[in-house]
């Protein structure tokens, strides 16, 4: 008797294993309803500004190789510089960013402005900077570091309130399969795992911004099984374009929407109007991605904060990327620039967060438009200071509306008839609230 109820026990204890260990069905992601996309997306759209991070081995030489600087990009070193993977991982036998601090990166991004930061897990040179199972090449097991600095500003996101995301190569110069013979094995064995070891190991992620998709063997069919293979892992992560094979060059937008990827990718360019599609422009503050040191070509502020407003005038998303040294620290020119994009948005945050987009998203050269989410205020944004007055047509105020530069706590005296348009009289240019791009608040609608 208490032999067949052991032989019961055993036989249910065995169902209920090959139940558990059945591998769960995958969800097919690419036909998700517009509703589901939209609810996904909402964070994103109303977040506006990323920050993007390129770092790795590359920042030690730093854009330079036996003596010669190489005019390309820093992070491109390897290849332009036609180094062999044996001398490039001497490079990687070196990094040891001893002055990195996740906290104070993250706080410099938190006091930017930015709401998701973007860090290259795996760039094109292979070097992963967390400590992979998958391979040896990596900070933790390869660099005299030995810390996984993904898990450091993952837990530091966390804290201070930062959507934290990566970005990965697809394409790699380091290993060995990652050529046309074996691209399969090293799709299957060594891609798909890393990327299986950062979906599991950093809590929710943002996005996933792949890159490097143009490699011959890429298809937009394996395209779609990542993105699939990787939104089973995370169900609400956001993908971008370069999943796939749909972007168009540097211009970014995919070709059309059978194209796998959430959102288009414009690189160092900002779509010349607004589209139907999401996009986030990628751009640099100087010429590289990767740290360089004879790349001192950095934009103003002013073309920084005016980017950012024209982008989301446009319905995009800004991701504007930052280059750290082999030491860990975030160039200073980057650092002051950040500071006063910061310095911009204390201020004028209504302006860009959860905005929406007008039909009209500019007037002239001069303005662009943004619009509160409730459909309420239309956010003026002037782009050189008119002095006395600002004229406008494409808007009609509502009957009383008061009229406030957003930073000062005054009316402003207006008028409006339907064939002038909007006048609206500015304060004294010594009481602006801040250096550049200042924004009109007006109750009303677009004409
Ligand atoms: O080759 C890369 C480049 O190094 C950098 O990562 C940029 C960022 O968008 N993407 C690639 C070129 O499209």
């Amino acid at each position: 008797m208490k032999k067949n109820l052991s032989i019961i026990l055993l036989a249910i204890s065995l169902i209920i294993n090959m139940i558990s260990c059945k591998p769960k069905p995958q969800t097919d992601y690419t036909k998700e309803s517009r509703e589901n996309y939209e609810a996904r997306m909402k964070w994103w759209h109303d977040a506006r500004f990323g920050m993007f991070i390129h770092w790795g081995v590359y920042s030690i030489p730093a854009g330079e190789y036996q003596g010669k600087i190489y005019p390309g990009l820093g992070e491109w070193l390897m290849n332009d510089a036609r180094i062999p993977v044996n001398e490039y991982e001497k490079f990687a036998r070196q990094f040891n960013p001893a002055k990195f601090s996740a906290a104070e990166w993250v706080s410099i991004a938190k006091d930017a402005g930015v709401k998701y930061i973007v860090i290259t897990s795996k760039h094109h040179d292979g070097f992963a900077l967390w400590g992979s199972k998958v391979s040896k090449y990596n900070i933790v097991d390869f660099a005299p570091y030995g810390k996984d600095v993904l898990k450091a500003l993952s837990d530091e996101c966390a804290k201070q309130g930062i959507v934290f995301c990566f970005y990965h190569s697809i394409m790699d110069w380091h290993q060995p399969d990652a050529d046309s013979v074996n691209w399969a094995k090293y799709r299957e064995k060594y891609l798909k795992p890393q990327l299986k070891e950062l979906l599991t190991g950093y809590g929710k992620l943002g996005v996933l911004w792949f890159d490097g998709e143009w490699v011959k063997e890429w298809t937009e069919d394996q395209g779609k099984d990542l993105y699939n293979f990787v939104r089973n892992l995370q169900p609400n992560i956001i993908i971008n374009n370069r999943v796939g094979k749909g972007r168009q060059g540097m211009q970014g937008m995919s070709k059309d929407t059978s194209f796998v990827g959430d959102f288009g990718t414009p690189e160092q360019e900002i779509l010349s109007t607004a589209s139907a599609m999401a996009w986030e422009s990628c751009m640099t503050m100087n010429d590289t991605w990767g740290f360089k040191t004879s790349d001192t070509n950095w934009k103003s502020s002013e073309t920084l904060v005016k980017n950012l407003v024209d982008i989301v005038s446009k319905g995009g998303n800004l991701l504007l990327n930052i280059g750290p040294t082999a030491e860990g620290l975030i160039p200073a020119p980057s650092v002051e620039r950040l500071k006063e994009m910061g310095d911009w948005l204390k201020v004028n945050a209504e302006a860009i967060y959860g905005v929406k987009q007008l039909k009209n998203y500019k007037e002239g050269d001069n303005i662009r438009y943004t619009m509160s989410a409730d459909g309420k205020f239309i956010n003026t944004c002037i782009l050189t200071w008119p002095q006395k007055e600002l004229n406008i047509k494409q808007i009609k105020p509502a009957e009383g509306s008061s009229i406030r530069l957003i930073g000062l706590d005054a009316d402003l005296k207006w008028k409006y008839d339907e064939k002038n348009g909007l006048t609206v009289e500015l304060p004294d240019q010594a009481k602006l609230p801040c250096k550049y791009v200042w924004v009109l608040k007006i109750e009303g609608s677009e004409l």
